[in-house]
């Protein structure tokens, strides 16, 4: 026990040692292990992560706070909306709401648990979303002024669907994809409200209310299923209406001179795949005792691959919730495009590496599976990593 090693969350690298290899390197307490990860030039700007992942520890280390927020830079080549603006890194984690907590009436008004009773679930909520390490912090913003928000969720298993009262946020990537990586064409996106699961990130240009409406940043209550934990609303941040808009961010001495690159695929492409039969089937399932499967398999280290794919196609994959609980699916080393769920086409399908999978449901993916780099042995897996730690992960080899 307290081993530990690292994920890179949504980079394209290599998942062989020493790179993103979470399956064989591994630090015994008092070892250390060194990482050399090859970034790959057209791995797409924006905002990803990197945590720990041994294999039966994961959750404990994630509440722990072992992880980080990762940048690949130069996001403003595909979307020039955000070049001066203010940046900000949210990164969302847990605090626990402890009996013994010598302030819990203080700290559950700050985070202003509006409807415990939010699920079916009866489970009542034992922990908080912090941002950055502060409970319900305020955010200095003008009327008006438009900043670039990056937030990562960084909880091991709670959802955020986030929203800011009376305004509206302009997403520009998920997952650290820019949505104009594959559709150069497609504008940014302003919506109400955003389902982050554990893991997800969105990036975000912010307006400042007017002056004197008063907003915060919200996580609505998520229902989680019959099985899931408790997952309230609550407010996360204040913004804080100042006077000033924060002064235009000067370019960076260097600049990078590079185009950026798209990898557009065509509606007619993409169909070719959507419309066929399966490649691949994953479900989640679990027993009455708690036990958690995939494909009524429970992980174990020592097991060889579930599956394997070639490099150099794409895939349909379709996954299932046996279960009467949310998961989110996530697969190392690619991104995938999230088109259906419970079998009805998306409006707006999003290129993404961690994707939610409602209770009793499915989604249906196309697995890029086109890069060499990741050739070698990895891994995919329900992203509550409770779920992970108890055997909801199997691996897969691209060949
Ligand atoms: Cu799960």
């Amino acid at each position: 026990m307290n081993m530990s090693n690292l994920h890179f969350h949504g980079l394209h690298v290599s998942p062989e040692s020493p790179q993103d290899d979470t399956i064989s390197m591994m630090a015994m307490p008092g070892e250390s292990i060194q990482y050399r990860v090859d970034v790959p030039l057209d791995q797409p700007p924006g905002l990803y992560w990197y945590h720990t992942h041994p294999h039966g520890e994961s959750y404990r280390q994630a509440l722990d706070g072992m992880s980080g927020a990762l940048i690949i830079d130069d996001i403003d080549r595909y979307v020039p909306e955000v070049r001066g603006m203010k940046e900000r890194i949210l990164i969302m984690r847990d605090a626990e709401l402890r009996a013994h907590d010598p302030h819990p009436p203080l700290r559950e008004k700050l985070a202003q648990l509006l409807d415990v009773r939010c699920s079916v679930s009866n489970e009542s909520p034992e922990r908080i979303f912090t941002v950055n390490g502060v409970t319900r912090p305020a955010i200095p913003i003008a009327p008006g002024e438009r900043q670039f928000w990056r937030i990562v969720n960084a909880s091991p298993d709670l959802y955020a669907d986030l929203s800011i009262d009376s305004e509206q946020m302009t997403v520009v990537a998920r997952d650290g994809m820019p949505l104009t990586f594959h559709d150069p064409a497609r504008r940014p996106e302003t919506v109400e409200h955003v389902l982050l699961p554990p893991a997800g990130r969105i990036e975000a240009i912010v307006t400042g209310p007017r002056a004197g409406v008063r907003a915060s940043l919200r996580s609505s209550c998520v229902d989680t299923g019959r099985s899931g934990d408790a997952n309230p609303a609550m407010v996360l941040a204040d913004l804080d209406p100042v006077a000033d808009v924060h002064p235009p961010v000067t370019a960076r001495s260097v600049v990078s001179q590079t185009p950026p690159l798209y990898r557009p695929l065509s509606a007619v492409f993409l169909a070719k795949y959507e419309s066929r039969a399966p490649d691949y089937s994953v479900r989640f399932n679990e027993n009455s005792q708690g036990s958690y499967f995939i494909n009524r398999r429970k992980y174990s280290p020592e097991d060889g691959p579930m599956t394997t794919v070639q490099i150099g196609d794409y895939q349909h994959w379709h996954v299932l919730n046996d279960t009467s609980e949310l998961h989110p699916f996530h697969i190392h080393q690619i991104h995938f495009l999230a088109y259906k769920t419970n079998g009805k086409a998306e409006v707006q399908p999003e290129w993404l590496d961690t994707v939610n999978v409602p209770a009793k449901g499915s989604v249906d993916l196309i697995m890029d599976f086109t890069d060499p780099i990741i050739r070698g042995t990895s891994l995919f897996h329900c992203h509550l990593m409770k779920h992970e730690d108890q055997g909801m992960m199997a691996k897969i080899v691209f060949k």
